[in-house]
């Protein structure tokens, strides 16, 4: 096992962005294999329960009311229509669903309506996670009282790039966000976004912010920015794949105990792009057609995907503080492998 640092320097993680590939790789590897099965991932879905009109200015956001990006507002969506999409999500095999809104933080008045859509979805036997912009102390607990397991909250990026991509609301107030969601017992999400015309400093940066928070992340999102027309980030030159590889295999190196989820930007990765990524540490997804307002590969061709890998998911069987304790490896999440007692037909998700 790896012990868990909370120290790392700048120059420190630069270095290991700057080890040759397969040397960063067979350590990431190592690393991955002394904590987690290198074969088994961990399947999210998203969904969107209030999409777009955000007041915020995030350069990278199709869902920001300052860009015109064609894409129409909505209200929060009613209770039970996000039940069904719990529900489908748990029959495609998914075992976390996760609910994100378009606010800079929740009203009141929304947040009860949210608690009851956790309680609805813990109901059914899913890990809850929710994204909502910036929470008090409060909402956080009333959050915690109502089921939720994850709360997703990303920094986005390195202190110093932070201010070129949003400017109406400081870093200081994620890490606050942060601080009330671990003081409410609630498990963190948290990671960022890169291709966003940050250098590698900056990604060793955002690498570094996140593995010395107090505690690491239960899981740790690693977004490639989707480039969605009209946001002011639409056009900005493509990152090099095989290092966005590395960023993988060093969150992995500095969060050896992090589920590190290979997040947005998938329904533009070729299959092998994607196996490099799980070779480098990745062990978790979104799963299903939809992100939040962006496309994600479909669930057949994941299925395959996984299948011609050799990759299992993994399913939730206790719930646990500790990062990855509540996730063990398991069949018991394919129906008709009688483990679920559900009613959803095979997922063909397993091998
Ligand atoms: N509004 C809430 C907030 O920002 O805290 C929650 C939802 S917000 C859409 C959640 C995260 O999605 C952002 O922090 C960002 O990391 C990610 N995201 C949004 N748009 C993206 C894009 N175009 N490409 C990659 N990641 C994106
Ligand atoms: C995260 O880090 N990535 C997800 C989730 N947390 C909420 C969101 C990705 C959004 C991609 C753009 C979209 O679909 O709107
Ligand atoms: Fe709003 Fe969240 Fe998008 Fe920023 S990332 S514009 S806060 S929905």
């Amino acid at each position: 096992m790896t012990a868990l640092r909370h120290d790392w320097t700048r120059e420190e993680v630069l270095a290991l962005f700057d080890l040759p590939f397969a040397d960063l790789l067979h350590r990431a590897q190592l690393t991955h294999r002394a904590h987690f099965d290198a074969n088994a991932v961990q399947v999210s879905t998203l969904l969107s329960i209030k999409t777009g009109g955000c007041p915020e200015d995030c350069a990278y956001c199709p869902q920001s009311a300052r860009y015109a990006t064609g894409l129409k507002a909505e209200k929060l969506m009613p209770l039970d229509a996000v039940v069904d999409k719990a529900r489908q999500a748990k029959a495609a095999g998914a075992t976390r669903f996760c609910m994100g809104a378009a606010w800079r933080s929740p009203k009141d008045k929304d947040l009860g309506k949210v608690a009851e859509m956790v309680g609805a979805v813990k109901a059914l036997g899913l890990e809850t996670c929710a994204t909502l912009g910036m929470l008090s102390g409060e909402q956080a607990q009333a959050l915690r009282s109502a089921g939720l397991d994850y709360y997703n909250h990303n920094l986005d990026t390195a202190p110093e790039f932070y201010g070129d991509i949003i400017k109406t609301r400081e870093y200081q107030d994620r890490l606050d966000t942060l601080e009330n969601v671990r003081q409410a017992g609630l498990k963190t999400c948290c990671g960022g976004i890169v291709g966003m015309g940050e250098t590698r400093e900056q990604r060793a940066g955002l690498l570094q912010t996140l593995a010395n928070l107090p505690e690491h992340p239960g899981s740790v999102p690693i977004n490639r920015l989707v480039q969605v027309a009209g946001t002011p980030l639409a056009g900005t030159a493509l990152l090099d794949p095989f290092e966005f590889v590395r960023t993988i295999a060093v969150a992995r190196l500095l969060m050896p105990q992090s589920m590190v989820r290979l997040s947005a930007g998938r329904a533009e990765m070729s299959d092998e792009l994607q196996a490099l990524c799980f070779l480098a540490g990745a062990n978790s997804i979104f799963y299903g057609e939809k992100l939040l307002t962006t496309g994600n590969p479909d669930v057949e061709h994941d299925q395959a995907l996984f299948r011609r890998l050799g990759i299992h998911p993994l399913a939730v069987v206790e719930q646990s503080s500790t990062v990855h304790a509540d996730i063990v490896e398991t069949d018991a999440l394919i129906c008709g492998s009688g483990g679920c007692g559900g009613d959803c037909g095979d997922t063909g998700l397993a091998a």
